[in-house]
């Protein structure tokens, strides 16, 4: 639940922060910032004495000399982010990089750094989609595993064998709606399968004893331990944890309280502090970054702006959400890479970044450009305008009113910044969708439809 005035749409029917026994405990249902962030202001300087690492580390046979600049913690046991530590991935594990910001991330990757391995671990479930990754198959240092975030031998197995130095963690069920009717999945895969991965890492890259080294196959050089700047857990996360905002209230920062509405937020939110507790309590490098709404090619059309474009073309009614009021801060794909780039690169260990277009915009602005650009790209036939067929339908349940993404972390110690903007990143979009009609075809088959059906209630 949360404390902002008004998350809730006038056509909701979901419960208010005002309604019964929920608004009793504030102090249970709404822990205050400090309680739940990674808190940039409460960064350590990097201290001048080479500190012992906490107990669990300490024991690591693996680590002989721990480096002053990276995870040690002076008086203290809990570890806090420390800035100055530089990761160069060689060897990348990327889950869920069949879906749709996994695989430009995939392409941006490939393209940008030619001569690291990149291996793929995606149970290519309805989102997961070979076709994405098509491009960049023949890529000598390309590697597609197709199985499950959860199964741990496996992923223990892929961190060996591949000497995987960095994790970029996409793999989710990521669609809100789907999250109303059957939220069991998001539990699966976005805490027990981001556990899994956690306790994976933790295994290869810190609990290795001596004698495992010795018999190992794995060079001793390839192995990392948590005062080295060799390995990185970077957990790709949403701003949704962050719950509504209100018309006026200040964008999201990296200090806000987790305030999770939609089952798929709470389970994100769930990820998010498992990732955070690994690095406290076991110092496992992590950078976590919350990003806004997405948009550019290889999404999957259960989303906002696919879904619109593909029912343009089909001459199929264009459904939005109760008023169409509700805010989204979108984000081309494109950047989110670049911005997940300056993280790994860059970002200080045990941080959290928000990652943002600073482009709020209603669903009907959405929408109604979607419109002009294909009455532009590609007319009607019976040059009717696209906008004709904008429906106003069902509100989602417990649907978030605004989200905002304040960026000036990353943006002024990383120097990130969005390079397209909502106009040329949406012509784009759309004209990759024109482009690809086989791509959008082989998808809106089978299960698409009966989503369509289900969630529409045609
Ligand atoms: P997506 O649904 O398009 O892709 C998810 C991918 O994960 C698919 O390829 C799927 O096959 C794979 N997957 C699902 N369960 C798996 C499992 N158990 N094991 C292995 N692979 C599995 O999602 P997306 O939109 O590309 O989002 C990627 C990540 O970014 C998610 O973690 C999401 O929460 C986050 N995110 C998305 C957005 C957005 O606007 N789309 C914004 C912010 C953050
Ligand atoms: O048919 C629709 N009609 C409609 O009005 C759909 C599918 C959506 N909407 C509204 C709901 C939202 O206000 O459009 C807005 C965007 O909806 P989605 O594309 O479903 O995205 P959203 O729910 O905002 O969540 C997205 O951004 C954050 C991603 O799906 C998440 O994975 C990400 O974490």
């Amino acid at each position: 639940m949360t404390t902002q005035p008004s998350p809730l749409s006038p056509q909701s029917s979901v419960l208010t922060p005002q309604s019964s026994a929920l608004s009793t405990q504030p102090s249970v249902l709404n822990p205050q910032p400090s309680d739940l962030s990674t808190q940039p202001s409460a960064l350590s300087p990097p201290s001048s004495t080479l500190n012992p690492q906490t107990s669990d580390l300490s024991t690591q046979p693996s680590a002989p000399k721990p480096q002053p600049s990276v995870l040690s913690s002076s008086q203290s046991s809990v570890l806090k982010p420390q800035s100055s530590v530089l990761l160069t991935p060689h060897s990348l594990l990327i889950t869920g990089g069949a879906g749709f910001i996994g695989s430009n991330f995939v392409h941006y990757w490939i393209k940008k750094y030619q001569e690291d391995r990149v291996v793929i671990l995606d149970a290519l479930t309805y989102a997961g989609n070979p076709a994405n990754l098509e491009p960049v198959a023949n890529h000598p240092q390309y590697r597609f595993v197709h199985g499950d975030i959860r199964d741990y031998d496996l992923v223990v197995n892929l961190l060996q064998e591949e000497k995987i130095d960095t994790i970029v963690h996409f793999a989710a069920e990521s669609h809100v709606d789907r999250s109303i009717h059957g939220p069991d999945a998001f539990v699966d895969t976005n805490i027990i399968g981001t556990h899994t991965l956690l306790k994976a890492a933790k295994k290869v890259w810190l609990d290795r004893s001596s004698e495992e080294l010795e018999s190992s196959s794995i060079a001793q050089s390839s192995v990392l331990s948590p005062q080295s700047s060799l390995c990185r857990f970077h957990h790709v996360s949403t701003d949704e944890v962050y719950g509504s905002l209100g018309p006026d209230d200040p964008a999201f920062s990296e200090t806000t309280a987790y305030a999770p509405n939609s089952p798929y937020a709470a389970s994100k939110a769930g990820s998010d502090y498992l990732v955070r507790s690994y690095f406290k309590t076991y110092g496992l490098p992590m950078t976590i970054s919350n990003c806004s709404n997405n948009y550019g090619p290889y999404q999957f059309p259960e989303k906002l702006i696919p879904l619109l474009i593909l029912n343009c073309l089909a001459g199929e009614s264009l459904p939005i959400y109760g008023d169409g009021l509700n805010i989204r801060d979108w984000l081309h794909v494109d950047d989110h890479c670049r911005g997940i780039d300056l993280v790994l690169k860059k970002g200080t260990v045990g941080q959290t970044y928000n990652i943002g277009g600073n482009c709020e915009k209603t669903n009907m602005e959405v929408v109604e450009a979607i419109c002009r650009l294909m009455d532009e790209l590609s007319p009607n036939k019976d040059s009717a305008p696209y906008s004709s067929l904008i429906t106003h339908v069902k509100d989602r349940l417990g649907h978030d009113r605004r989200y905002a993404i304040d960026a000036n972390l990353i943006t002024s110690e990383l120097g990130y910044a969005p390079t397209e903007s909502f106009e040329t990143g949406l012509r784009k979009t759309v004209e990759w969708y024109l482009a690809n009609q086989d791509w959008c075809q082989n998808i809106m088959v089978g299960n698409y439809r009966e989503w369509i059906e289900k969630n529409y209630e045609k």
